[in-house]
């Protein structure tokens, strides 16, 4: 069974998403579920439940708190997450099958391989991706070419080890904080090249604070790089 996992927070194009996805995986013949972990304060849940997808609403916080909450509801052995805002086309998730069946644990969408690319963004979000892409690689050493990218199929058996629901990073950062804990259990990540198509309708949730808080979880991954360092020694009391 193939679980696809859908964050949503005041998404206007998500009951076209499904559509599309259904149709995808009718094609595929494979077994499937959709589901949405919804934090909306708009019709979008409503609109869920007239879709095929089985509707949550999220009790967590954030991001990283939907995507954790879609991994304990799911059934499916391959776990798929991505945005609900027709920026991931859900043509890509053939792909990502294949290539986790060829011994993958993880396999991303990325933009930055050769062959894939983003559409629509201006200067400013270019820079922003950039910047997190350099943090994560030279400041956490996580060596995925994609580290933003929400697009993703994780095996469930594999990512049951990473101790998921003990995550720090409750928002944008916990993409960051799997990936890490994913290379330091030595799970194979591979990657598809995929072309991103800029938003076209709702908000990006996208903001100063998450920024900042994927900067400081950089920061806290490369500490506990250091083997020796602990952020708060314990005091020896003999
Ligand atoms: N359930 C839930 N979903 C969220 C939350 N934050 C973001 N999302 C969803 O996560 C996905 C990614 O968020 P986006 O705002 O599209 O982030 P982004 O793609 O970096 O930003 P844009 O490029 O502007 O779209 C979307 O489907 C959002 O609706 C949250 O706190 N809870
Ligand atoms: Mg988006």
């Amino acid at each position: 069974m193939i679980s696809i996992i859908l964050p949503t927070k005041n998404e206007p194009l998500v009951y076209d998403l499904i559509e599309e996805i259904a149709k995808i995986m009718k094609e595929l013949k494979r077994p499937y579920e959709i589901l949405a972990i919804d934090d909306s304060d708009d019709n979008t849940f409503m609109n869920l439940e007239l879709s095929e997808a089985r509707a949550i609403k999220q009790t967590s916080n954030g991001l990283g708190g939907a995507i954790i909450e879609g991994f304990n509801n799911a059934n499916g052995n391959l776990l798929i997450t991505m945005d609900a805002d027709l920026s991931h086309r859900p043509e890509y998730i053939p792909e990502l099958i294949d290539k986790s069946e060829k011994g993958f644990d993880i396999v991303i969408g990325s933009r930055r391989e050769p062959g894939g690319k983003i559409i629509g963004w201006n200067f400013t979000r270019k820079i922003i991706s950039a910047g997190a892409n350099f943090v994560a690689r030279y400041i956490a050493g996580i060596k995925v070419s994609d580290v933003t990218t929400g697009y993703r199929l994780y095996k469930k058996d594999a990512i049951n080890d990473l101790c998921l629901n003990e995550l720090k990073s409750k928002n944008y950062s916990f993409q960051l904080e799997i990936l890490a804990r994913a290379e330091r259990k030595k799970l194979e990540i591979g990657a598809i090249p995929i072309v991103f198509y800029n938003r076209k309708r709702g908000k990006s949730k996208l903001s100063k604070k998450e920024i900042f808080s994927f900067l400081i979880t950089a920061i806290r991954i490369r500490l506990t790089k250091i083997k020796s360092f602990k952020f708060f020694p314990t005091i020896d009391k003999r």
